[in-house]
């Protein structure tokens, strides 16, 4: 009897302990943190930037991984890195006329070279090249100018450091392997969070490469979160771990697929949490950094259509371009900000602050909302009649074009909404506005 007693106390002693250390782990963001996950929710349009020394190779971001490159002499390269056209005004300005709310940009790729003024390592823009202009600094500045958000990839993974335990990728880089050590390794991404927190303007961090090691490993996230949230508490952290989200994170973001979905093979494990969404696509259709014979670039129609797609699923779009080695955009992608520009500047009102509409996504398009206005994003459509299965009173139904009104009928037994279109919907979108009393 004593027995069973104390193994009951000792099991409930467990499940105490357990409890409180749950709790204490159990992450509270800020005020001001929670305004910067409500203000990036409402956004909806970011751009994406991979840009790196590996620009030179024009093979993408994985050159060094995926040709089985020798580190140091792939690090020599880098001594020959001058992208003399870079000016970070112009590309922001570009970003913000394509109705981009906000920009996120690698300051250090899974090569381990940091874009970044930094002081724990020499292999950086100002020590390891001749170019010796912070282009972070110059970034988080011009984004400052224009009201642009500014945030940091960092890739957790390291291809080049000794110190980092090599698992997954990056072992045929050269690297000798007998001074592997996370201990040092998590010390010198440490003092790395530091500097880009404190040297720039960075409203979020983005981490990836998480994958890289196995699942037993600890990366030791909840310490490295606390550090970071220590030293800037609204700063958002979001994890490319394609996993549901882990404590202490404030955003969550899907590679290639819109939420939900898996076409892409990432996103298997990652259930949809409660945190603000963000999908990831590439505008040219394969690598992330600036390929030489990529052209096919996604069109104007497909990014667009991309970006309701997400509206429409409570998730922003964060489009990737790869600036090539010279400091430019390539001009496919100059074309294709250009056209969102275009649009956005017409129909932003359905896509900025929106949410998901009342429909799931339908065989003619999807919907989003704001406040008591429905949108219909009609992509293909080739009938003059559309009903949709609705419930409550309207107000008014327009073409959002013109806010031209439409003659409609509700059904309240059947609970449909039958509108004439007027004409077979064509281009884009063809956007029909629902306002509810
Ligand atoms: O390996 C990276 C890749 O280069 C790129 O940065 C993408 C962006 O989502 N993430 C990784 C693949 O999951």
């Amino acid at each position: 009897m004593k027995k069973v007693l104390k193994r009951l106390v000792v099991s409930c002693f467990a499940v105490v302990a357990c409890t409180s250390t749950l709790q204490a782990q159990n992450y509270q963001p800020t005020e001001k943190n929670l305004e910067n996950r409500a203000n990036f929710e409402k956004e909806r349009l970011g751009i994406f930037l991979h840009w790196g020394f590996y620009s030179m190779f024009g093979r993408g971001e994985w050159v060094l991984e995926q040709q089985s490159l020798n580190k140091d002499e792939y690090a020599c390269a880098a001594a020959g890195f001058y992208p003399s056209k870079f000016s970070a005004s112009e590309w922001v300005k570009a970003f913000k006329d394509a109705g981009a709310k906000y920009m996120c940009i690698t300051s250090r790729h899974h090569d381990g070279f940091s874009m970044f003024d930094s002081k724990a390592t020499d292999f950086d823009i100002m020590d390891a090249t001749p170019f010796k202009r912070d282009i972070i600094g110059e970034l988080s500045k011009a984004c400052d100018e224009e009201g642009i958000a500014f945030h940091l990839y960092y890739s957790l993974l390291d291809w080049t450091r000794e110190d980092y335990p090599v698992c997954n990728t990056g072992k045929n880089t050269g690297r000798k392997g007998d001074q592997q050590n996370y201990d040092s390794y998590f010390n010198f991404m440490k003092a790395q969070m530091k500097e880009l927190l404190t040297q720039y303007n960075t409203r979020a961090l983005w981490f990836d490469g998480f994958w890289d090691q196995s699942k037993e490993f600890d990366w030791r996230m909840d310490e490295f979160y606390k550090y970071i949230h220590g030293i800037k508490p609204e700063c958002l952290i979001g994890n490319n771990h394609h996993l549901a989200p882990i404590d202490g994170e404030d955003f969550q973001m899907f590679e290639r697929d819109l939420p939900g979905e898996n076409t892409a093979g990432f996103s298997a494990g990652a259930t949809i949490g409660k945190l603000p969404l963000e999908m990831c696509q590439t505008m040219p259709t394969g690598t992330w950094g600036y390929s030489v014979n990529d052209m096919s670039f996604r069109s104007v129609e497909e990014l667009i259509r991309l970006l309701v797609k997400a509206v429409s699923k409570n998730s922003n779009l964060l489009i990737n371009i790869g600036p090539r080695a010279d400091g430019t955009l390539p001009d496919l992608a100059l074309d294709r900000l250009k056209g969102m520009g275009e649009w956005m500047r017409k129909y932003g009102d359905t896509i900025y602050g929106n949410g998901a509409g009342s429909l799931p996504e339908q065989s003619w398009g999807v919907s989003t909302s704001c406040g008591n206005t429905e949108y219909l994003h009609l992509f293909t459509y080739d009938n003059t009649t559309l009903e949709i299965p609705f419930t409550g009173k309207v107000k008014k139904v327009n073409l959002f074009d013109g806010h031209q009104p439409l003659k409609y009928k509700l059904n309240k037994k059947a609970k449909t909404l039958t509108i004439e279109l007027g004409q077979v919907p064509s281009g884009i979108d063809t956007i029909i506005e629902i306002v509810r009393p």
